[in-house]
């Protein structure tokens, strides 16, 4: 099998909510030679892209969209030692990751987090859900080093939080203590501009390059 069947394999595993069939082509891949960022950005997350597609023209529904969510946790588990084994201890600073307030999305939340602490970051993870309080309370604690705070939101409702968060920090005056990227599919580099957030990026490969730049 060509690697390029082998990455849409995967993909149809997500698509078909095929949770073991996942997992079991998540490693063919690997044992392929296809590297866990490929596997990533070549297979998994193009299945997503195709159930958030059909979920929005209503061909799919919560539960299906569940058990593809399980699917590409499935693959993550097999993948993240990958991307670990390439972890780099250049100490880069720090990365505080969360989801907004409001909203349990956290595939790219995890993926995110996960090629941040590849590429040299420390990583707290502060999970989803996660309120303004919880996470000055870190900033607060890390003040002094380099801190990148890394905000996802999947939802537009949760995505206007991102906006109290950078009001928040300055109000306490510790806007000049972090930099600042969020992400998630509905934001813009305009709503970015607009809050008076530091930068955004596309996919986790992309955050990785913008945060590296960030810290510098
Ligand atoms: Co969910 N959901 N969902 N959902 N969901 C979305 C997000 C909608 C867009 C679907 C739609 O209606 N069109 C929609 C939001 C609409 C809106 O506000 N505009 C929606 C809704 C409405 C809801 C519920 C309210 C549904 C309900 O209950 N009626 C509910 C929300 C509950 C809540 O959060 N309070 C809900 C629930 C669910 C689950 C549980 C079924 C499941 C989540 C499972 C989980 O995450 N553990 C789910 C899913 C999977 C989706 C879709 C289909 C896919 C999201 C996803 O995982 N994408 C999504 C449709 C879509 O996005 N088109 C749909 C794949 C990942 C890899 O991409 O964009 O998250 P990503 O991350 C990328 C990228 O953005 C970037 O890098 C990542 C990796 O490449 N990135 C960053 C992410 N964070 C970054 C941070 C940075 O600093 C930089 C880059």
């Amino acid at each position: 099998m060509s690697n390029q069947e082998i990455l849409d394999k995967l993909r149809d595993t997500i698509v078909n909510q095929d949770i073991n069939g996942c997992a079991a082509a998540t490693k063919e891949a690997l044992g392929a030679g296809i590297s866990a960022f490929d596997a990533i950005n070549g297979g998994l997350s193009v299945g997503m892209k195709i159930v958030g597609d059909k979920f929005e023209a209503a061909e799919l529904y919560l539960p299906q969209i569940m058990m593809s969510a399980k699917a590409m946790n499935a693959a993550m588990e097999v993948l993240t030692p990958e991307l670990e084994k390439d972890q780099t201890d250049e100490g880069v600073g720090t990365a505080i990751t969360f989801v907004q307030e409001g909203d349990i999305h956290d595939i790219g939340h995890r993926l995110v987090s996960t090629m941040l602490g590849a590429n040299g970051f420390k990583i707290v993870d502060l999970g989803v859900d996660v309120p303004d309080n919880t996470i000055l309370d870190e900033v607060k604690k890390l003040e002094g080093s380099k801190i990148l705070l890394v905000g996802s939101a999947l939802m537009t409702t949760s995505m206007l939080g991102q906006k109290d968060t950078v009001e928040a920090l300055v109000e306490e005056k510790l806007r000049d203590s972090v930099k600042i990227m969020f992400g998630g599919a509905p934001v813009s580099d305009g709503w970015i501009a607009e809050i008076g957030a530091d930068a955004t990026a596309e996919n986790a490969a992309d955050a990785a390059r913008v945060a590296l730049q960030l810290m510098k």
